[in-house]
């Protein structure tokens, strides 16, 4: 314990056993091997400890398995680890769970972020000096886009539609009136949709892929013609970086590939990605395509305009569409027993399997 005190960072990463925290964590402590991190995860249905097995022995990485509403927990990690910085990403993520259920939304996504923000505040009082609460937020806050020339700039007023992207929305607020308030040093990110490794075959490009696989039917909500800005989640996590450390203090950063593309169209490029991939005939796989009831409020268009983040940071994404779509799609068929797991919810386990006995 003694010798973690001398590490040069000491960051707390929330939600980092999920589809994007496991690639931020997997990032910082390949890349900082002088940075402790600690990864503070409740392990819902969405967070997976397999997504970490290449990074769980390593001596820079603690994970404790707790819920960010955890007051006494909460503190209690910042004073048992001398945190520094936080980079803050649990969440309730998808947008239809939130449409059925709202409330853990609010618990986790609000009260949750206030949680950790009063933690930071408190610990950090006497000196905000070197210190930085991250919060990684979503493009949907910005709501919904109508025509294909209009991008969210970071001056783009909040318009929040549905519950999940009101709760993002609330705890951005939370973060913005804790830096206005009390001068807490933040950061915001808002980032568009991420697609690569890992990701809960819940959300579009992963379900598509396993029901691909097995035959099953892909459901297209309404038309199809929603647009979405795709961006290879390895990107996210290096944008993430960068703004962790060269970003300026109270500032936000839109992020995003510039790759706005109709769902409709991206499905039918993955189902030819996939054909090929798996050796079926052409077409094979666009026969399961299926338009189902629309979702209730479904916004028409995100797409973002990234140019602050490249003109201030240098940040570009340098994952192009077609590469990423192919070497996630590869990832999933190189990592069906990943899938099965969750599909079987094996995953849920693997915590009591590789963890509990170490305590
Ligand atoms: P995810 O659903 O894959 O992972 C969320 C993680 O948070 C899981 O590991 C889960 O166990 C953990 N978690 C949930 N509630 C918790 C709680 N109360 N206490 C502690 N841990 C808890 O989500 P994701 O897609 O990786 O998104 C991560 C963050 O990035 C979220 O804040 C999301 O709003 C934001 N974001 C996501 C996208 C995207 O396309 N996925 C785009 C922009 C921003
Ligand atoms: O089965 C489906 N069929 C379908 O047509 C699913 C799951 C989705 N869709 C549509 C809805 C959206 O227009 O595809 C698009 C993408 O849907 P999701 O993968 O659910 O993502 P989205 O709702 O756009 O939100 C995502 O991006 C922003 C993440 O889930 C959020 O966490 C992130 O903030």
């Amino acid at each position: 314990m003694f010798k973690r005190f001398k590490m040069k960072r000491k960051i707390l990463i929330t939600g980092g056993a999920g589809f994007i925290g496991s690639h931020v964590v997997r990032l910082f402590v390949n890349k900082y091997p002088d940075y402790l991190i600690v990864n503070l995860d409740k392990l819902t249905y969405a967070g997976n400890l397999e997504n970490l097995k290449d990074v769980e022995d390593k001596p820079n990485y603690v994970f404790i398995k707790g819920d960010i509403k955890d007051e006494q927990l909460v503190r209690n990690i910042f004073e048992k680890y001398d945190i520094d910085g936080v980079i803050h990403l649990a969440a309730e993520s998808h947008v239809d769970r939130s449409i059925q259920n709202p409330m853990e939304f609010i618990y986790t996504n609000v009260i949750g972020t206030v949680t950790l923000l009063n933690a930071a505040r408190d610990y950090w009082k006497d000196n905000y000096q070197g210190k930085v609460f991250y919060q990684i937020s979503t493009d949907e806050v910005y709501g919904s886009l109508e025509n294909d020339d209009e991008f969210f700039t970071e001056q783009t007023p909040y318009d929040p539609r549905s519950p999940y992207s009101a709760s993002k929305a609330s705890a951005d607020h939370f973060v913005r009136a804790y830096h206005n308030t009390y001068k807490l040093p933040v950061l915001i990110s808002n980032c568009s949709n991420n697609y690569g490794p890992n990701q809960f075959p819940e959300k579009l490009i992963p379900l598509s892929i396993n029901n691909i696989l097995n035959f099953k039917p892909i459901p297209i909500y309404g038309t199809g013609e929603n647009v979405r800005d795709w961006l290879y989640v390895e990107d996210h996590a290096k944008a993430i970086d960068l703004i962790f450390h060269k970003g300026k203090i109270g500032e936000t950063y839109n992020i995003g590939g510039n790759n706005p593309w109709r769902n409709i169209d991206l499905i039918k490029t993955l189902c030819r990605i996939m054909d090929e991939e798996l050796g079926r005939e052409p077409g094979t796989s666009e026969k399961l395509i299926t338009f189902v009831k629309d979702r209730e409020g479904h916004d028409k268009r995100y797409a973002i305009d990234a140019s602050k983040i490249k003109r201030e940071l240098g940040w570009e994404p340098e994952t192009d569409f077609q590469t990423g779509l192919r070497k996630t799609v590869r990832w999933y068929l190189n990592n069906q027993d990943w899938l099965k797991n969750i599909i079987s919810g094996d995953y849920l386990n693997y915590y009591e399997r590789q963890y509990k006995n170490r305590f």
